[in-house]
């Protein structure tokens, strides 16, 4: 069962997710929707901790299933803590990326299964999936020039750019297979554009909960 009130934000580095969080949670208060905005991983005290488990950089090699698992006990406990009783209430849910992230970092990126990712996400999300994704896509030379303004690098964002090539590719691949789900903004464009280009989504997507 997909949720009408749960939208997730997706994108590569630098798209400009949080840039976008900011402009949403004011199209929200305008509306007078109520509003949970919240990210992965992390969005509760425990999730947080995992967040920081993962995105620190180390010398030792992270496995991709330590990765993944990761990726998911941070994900069960946010779902349990945060996102599930939020919808229960009626609230909307905004999250700054959710298991799209997944299938594109650790299944893109990584190289994991499309089949083992998805046993986890049936296993731990059950029926819950998001009702609308926002993918922000751009090339990724421009996302990096745009993220390397920003202060030292995490250890996703220290991988090469055939990783992120992969996790791009991932995710426009996901967006074609569910065109009913995603909307792709063009992230290239200028913040006007791209922001007008959220709001007519939004419009539309408002427009049909009515
Ligand atoms: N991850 C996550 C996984 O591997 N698997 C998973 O399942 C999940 C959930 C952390 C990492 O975790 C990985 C993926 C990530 O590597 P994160 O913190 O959400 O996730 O990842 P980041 O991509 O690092 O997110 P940020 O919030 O740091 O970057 P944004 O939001 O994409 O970029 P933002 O808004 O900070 O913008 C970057 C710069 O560009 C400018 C902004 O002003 C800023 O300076 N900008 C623009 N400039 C020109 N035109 C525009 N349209 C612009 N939009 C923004």
């Amino acid at each position: 069962m997909s949720m009408k009130r749960f939208i997730t934000l997706e994108g590569g580095e630098g798209a400009g997710k949080s840039t976008c969080i900011a402009f949403l949670r004011d199209y929200f208060l305008e509306k007078g929707l109520p509003l949970r905005l919240t990210r992965e991983p992390g969005g509760t005290p425990l999730a947080e901790e995992v967040r920081d488990l993962l995105l620190r950089k180390r010398d030792e090699k992270v496995a991709e299933d330590a990765e993944l698992l990761l990726m998911f006990a941070a994900r069960a406990q946010h779902i349990a803590e945060v996102i599930r009783p939020t919808l229960a209430r009626g609230e909307w849910v905004l999250c700054d990326r959710f298991t799209d992230a997944t299938y594109a970092y650790q299944g893109g990126g990584r190289g994991l299964s499309v089949e083992r990712i998805a046993e986890l996400e049936s296993m731990i999300q059950g029926d819950l999936r998001p009702g609308l994704t926002l993918l922000l896509d751009l090339p990724v030379q421009q996302g990096m020039a745009r993220a390397a303004a920003r202060n030292e690098k995490d250890r996703f964002e220290s991988e090469q750019n055939e990783f992120f090539e992969r996790v791009r590719a991932a995710y426009r691949h996901r967006a074609a297979a569910e065109p009913q789900r995603f909307r792709v903004i063009d992230a290239s464009k200028p913040l006007a554009d791209v922001q007008a280009a959220l709001k007519a989504v939004l419009d539309q997507w408002l427009g049909q909960q009515s």
